[in-house]
């Protein structure tokens, strides 16, 4: 059976590193890890995904319009991005596909800086605190609003 829906899953800069450093902070699981969890719960509910780490600004603005007319929504950590970048942000409302962002840490509950998302605004919602199960809890939310 054809996958429903095409996602575009997106780890901003430094999450290479992750499992590997700070496990207080982002917890001991890998990227790599994440992204089989993220793998086994796509299969069961019957999407695909399309995974990316970029450390480049410009390539996670190039990923996200290239989605455009190939996935149906999109799943992202922006990591420090979430911070600073409008460009992300403006890519994002530009191809009107919906957007769930997540963050293994609470951002709220961290430096006064990374309150701040100027992602957030333009997604349809944030998921944080949870470690790797952000990311799941995300690709969960995600699939119930596109199959609304
Ligand atoms: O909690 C999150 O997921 C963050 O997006 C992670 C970003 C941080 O800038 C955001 O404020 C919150 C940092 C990702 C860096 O990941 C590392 C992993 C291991 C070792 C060092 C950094």
């Amino acid at each position: 059976m054809s996958a429903r829906f095409q996602i575009l899953v997106l780890h901003g800069p430094n999450l290479n590193l992750l499992g590997t450093r700070e496990p207080g902070v982002y917890g001991s699981t890998t990227l790599e890890g994440i992204n089989e969890a993220l793998t086994e719960l796509a299969g069961e509910l019957n999407v695909e995904l399309k995974i990316l780490q970029s450390n480049h600004e410009g390539a996670l603005v190039d990923a996200i319009q290239g989605a455009r007319g190939e996935c149906h929504g999109i799943l992202i950590n922006p990591a420090a991005y979430t911070h600073t970048s409008v460009a992300i942000r403006d890519a994002v409302a530009a191809v009107a596909l919906p957007t769930v962002e997540v963050h293994l840490s609470n951002i709220h509950a961290r430096e006064p800086f990374r309150e701040q998302s100027y992602l957030a605004p333009v997604a349809v919602g944030q998921i944080c605190g949870f470690g790797a199960d952000s990311y799941l809890l995300g690709l969960r939310g995600l699939v119930k609003r596109l199959e609304k």
